[in-house]
């Protein structure tokens, strides 16, 4: 009920108030998921940037207890800001957090704190060594930027390695430190990872294996090697995700990327996600040996300053590689089908949608959260639209000038959801079918355009060509998670 009176959202994770970005340090340690993310505890915006670490619980990644902040900006060495960064277990049961700080000089530094009583189920309480900075910033770094150390892993020789994002002469990079004490880091002369100027500034890398077969995730000190490869993700400052499959070799602590075509500037990399989604962080949780992938959702409606909350975390996903060894498969976490309560439709529901015609899914209990699964049926393909190529390249703009109202040839046809009464606000979820030479190309969109009757907010459209055979198979399933 309270959800649907202040527009908080169901599936997504959100603290009871205030400011949200990044998700932090995801852990499965003792029986228990513990999510942390850069929290302003004093205001629904970003403010000064002094933030903390929030805290959360959950027996289930659906349910979670908020506990007591974990990092607060309160040492010299992080005074100014408890930024991002990671969890990692230490042999022995204790959880390590490697996190950035802003000093009292505004640099960015890098730190660690431990969990103080690593038997204690909730993980209440942290302690940062006297001995911190463990990384102080680097001579050759440029702009201050460094930052976001990722989760540690263990090479074959017994070291500890963490990447951190770092400005080194101008070029966005990833650079590798390594230890035997978690305390004391070594950095090592090569970088994971460097980019074209384009980019200085690279945030949240993330390096995690994947098995090349199945759907299994691996701990992130697998080392590479036959049946596992590895992901290198990175955030570019566009608030845009990018990732690839490559690689990486543990003795000398590089990655070579498995498409080389596509550069070292990330933006020509894979995407976890076409929509508005940033600072994703991975983790791997050995209870259903999965690979968990969480990602932060900003506003886009300027700020939460009305509402005293800003910013979700995207509902958890899955994640493992696809049997093309180069792409990422995701899907919600399974636990998320606990909430499912009011079965609606089913088989047969099935109708027939006229072209232009709409069709309302009745007895939806709550408009504000529904887990839809539709399969659209397509009878005739013959009407499909010959794609004009130059939209190979940019199936968002293509989105964009065929919105969900413009008539089409095969499409389109989707879902409006989180629909006023009267239809006037939507957002559309739709697919077209286009002919390409001598095969078809389906184009999905989310149009944002109708979303929102009020001024000032972002209404965009987002979109991406998907890999299926429509031919062939004469249907496209869809699952939409609503709100
Ligand atoms: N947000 C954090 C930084 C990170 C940025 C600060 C990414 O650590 O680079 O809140 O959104």
């Amino acid at each position: 009920e309270q959800h649907r009176r202040d527009g908080r959202t169901a599936y997504h994770f959100q603290p009871a108030k205030n400011w949200q970005n990044d998700p932090n340090g995801p852990m499965y340690h003792n029986g228990m998921y513990h999510f942390f993310y850069q929290y302003n505890p004093h205001g629904p915006t970003w403010g000064s940037g002094k933030l903390s670490w929030g805290h959360s619980v959950s027996g289930d990644l659906v349910n979670w207890a908020a506990v007591e902040n974990a990092l607060d900006p309160t040492a010299d060495f992080d005074i100014n800001g408890c930024y991002s960064g990671s969890a990692t277990v230490l042999p022995g049961g204790r959880p390590a957090i490697l996190y950035t700080g802003k000093n009292a000089d505004n640099e960015q530094v890098q730190n660690v704190a431990f969990a103080k009583n690593p038997a204690d189920p909730l993980l209440c309480e942290w302690e940062k060594p006297s001995c911190n900075p463990v990384i102080p910033i680097p001579a050759d770094v440029t702009g201050n930027n460094f930052r976001d150390p990722t989760e540690a892993w263990r090479g074959r020789d017994g070291l500890w390695r963490v990447g951190v994002g770092a400005e080194v002469g101008g070029l966005g990079s990833v650079l590798v430190f390594r230890s035997a004490d978690f305390l004391r880091w070594e950095r090592n002369a090569a970088p994971l990872h460097v980019s074209s100027r384009d980019i200085p500034e690279l945030e949240c890398p993330d390096l995690f294996p994947v098995a090349e077969r199945g759907t299994e995730g691996l701990d992130v000190s697998t080392p590479g090697g036959a049946g596992v490869t590895h992901v290198l993700k990175l955030s570019d400052l566009a608030r845009e995700d990018h990732y690839m499959v490559g690689r990486y070799d543990d003795a000398a602590d590089t990655f070579v990327p498995a498409e080389p075509e596509r550069g070292v500037d990330c933006r020509s990399w894979r995407r976890f996600d076409h929509g508005h989604l940033y600072a994703s962080k991975s983790f791997y949780e050995a209870r259903k040996k999965r690979r968990v992938l969480w990602a932060w959702v900003d506003e886009t409606d300027g700020g939460g300053v009305g509402r005293g909350w800003a910013g979700i975390q995207a509902f958890p996903r899955a994640l493992w590689l696809d049997g093309d060894g180069k792409r990422l498969v995701q899907w919600p976490v399974e636990e998320i089908e606990t909430l499912r309560r009011n079965r609606v439709g089913g088989v047969e529901w099935a109708t027939e949608v006229e072209a232009g015609g709409r069709k309302e899914i009745a007895g939806i209990v709550s408009s504000q959260q529904a887990d839809v699964e539709v399969v659209f049926e397509i009878a005739n393909l013959e009407e499909a639209e010959t794609l004009d190529p130059k939209w190979l390249v940019d199936p968002r703009g293509l989105c964009a000038e065929k919105g969900a109202s413009v008539h089409g040839g095969v499409g389109p046809f989707g879902l409006l959801v989180m629909a006023s009464g009267d239809l006037e606000e939507h957002t559309a979820v739709f697919f077209r079918v286009f002919r390409h030479l001598d095969t078809y190309k389906v184009l999905m969109c989310t149009d944002l355009t109708q979303s929102s009757r009020k001024e000032g907010v972002l209404k965009t459209s987002y979109g991406a060509f998907l890999d299926v055979d429509v031919e062939k198979d004469k249907f496209i399933s869809l699952r939409t998670l609503v709100s």
